[in-house]
């Protein structure tokens, strides 16, 4: 059972519908640490059942760092925020369930239709139910050859319109992570890496770029973030935690397979929403499976991290 809330925006004239799970709402309403979770990883991002048991484990991770979570879907016309655990199962063994980006939401909504929300989308989610905190492993970035694809993920975008802190082990491997960093700092998103030196690239603990600010402490990151937005900034703040080094691939061996993987896309005339899943896929299967399962992990260690900066959050506005 979830508490029903319709929360209006300023250009809205109808409110959104939106269910908020009963322990999600409790923890909100007494200040409580949430940190939102997306489902587009569980239906598009890994193979069944390794979906469902991550997804699970995630949020174990997110309750072990101190705060609670929330996964997000769009379940016939209604934003749900908490999915339970039937609900994950049944995301993650359902094959079709469609991606659903920012620009896709209205239209899902207004049809009631079901859905996995990407990161983007599940921004847009997060701050209407007024949670200033998401965790995913790999966002999405500008792709390599963006220069003529001009694919660059509406996450990157979102970033720029949501008040809420991300945090995540850099962006994909699979993308051009320079031009990604270069987006960022252009259109004034801070990223900030937390106990490393480097942008992570998601399974890989490096991207080969330095980060251009590191901070160590959880209560600097929390301070960092209220001052973001005391400053009147409207969008995010990336906080970037590397994949731990036992569970992380070696960028070299995953290279030539990404590089492949993209020539191949490119071939077969992959574009638009389809070219994350499809390389992602493609690396998997050029690695035999060891990039799915450092994806797993990383979406793991990446969790707890938001978890516990959540908390410190948290702390400062009791
Ligand atoms: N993180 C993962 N696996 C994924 C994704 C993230 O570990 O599949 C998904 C997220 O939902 C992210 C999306 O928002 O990929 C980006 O898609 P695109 O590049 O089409 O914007
Ligand atoms: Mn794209």
């Amino acid at each position: 059972m979830g508490a029903t809330v319709t929360p209006t925006t300023a250009l809205s004239h109808r409110p959104v519908p939106l269910t908020v799970s009963e322990e999600v709402a409790d923890a909100l309403h007494e200040g409580r640490p949430v940190v939102a979770l997306e489902s587009n990883v569980i239906t598009h991002g890994l193979p069944y059942p390794d979906n469902a048991a991550t997804a699970r484990k995630v949020e174990q991770a997110v309750r072990a760092g101190g705060s609670v979570p929330a996964t997000i879907a769009v379940e016939g016309g209604r934003i749900v925020v908490g999915m339970t655990d039937a609900d994950i199962e049944r995301f993650a063994s359902t094959p079709g369930i469609p991606k659903v980006s920012s620009r896709d939401l209205p239209v899902v909504l207004a049809q009631g239709r079901t859905g996995a929300l990407t990161v983007a989308s599940c921004l847009v989610a997060a701050e209407l139910a007024g949670i200033p905190f998401f965790s995913s492993a790999g966002i999405g970035g500008v792709h390599r050859g963006a220069a003529t694809t001009m694919d660059v993920s509406s996450d990157l975008i979102q970033f720029t319109r949501s008040k809420v802190a991300v945090v995540c082990a850099g962006a994909k491997k699979i993308l051009d992570l320079g031009l990604t960093l270069e987006y960022l700092e252009t259109q004034c998103v801070p990223v900030v890496s937390y106990r490393s030196d480097d942008f992570p690239a998601f399974y890989c603990a490096s991207s080969g770029f330095r980060s251009p600010l590191r901070l160590d402490d959880d209560e600097l990151v929390a301070r960092s973030i209220e001052n973001h937005w005391a400053l009147g900034n409207r969008g995010g703040f990336l906080v970037t935690t590397p994949v731990r080094p036992e569970e992380a691939i070696d960028g070299e061996e995953v290279d030539a397979a990404i590089v492949e993987a993209t020539a191949a896309a490119d071939r077969d005339g992959i574009r638009g929403q389809a070219v994350t899943k499809y390389l992602m896929r493609a690396v998997d299967a050029a690695t035999e499976g060891r990039s799915s399962r450092a994806n797993m992990a990383v979406l793991i260690s990446t969790a707890e991290v938001g978890g516990r900066l959540a908390a410190a959050y948290a702390r400062l506005r009791a």
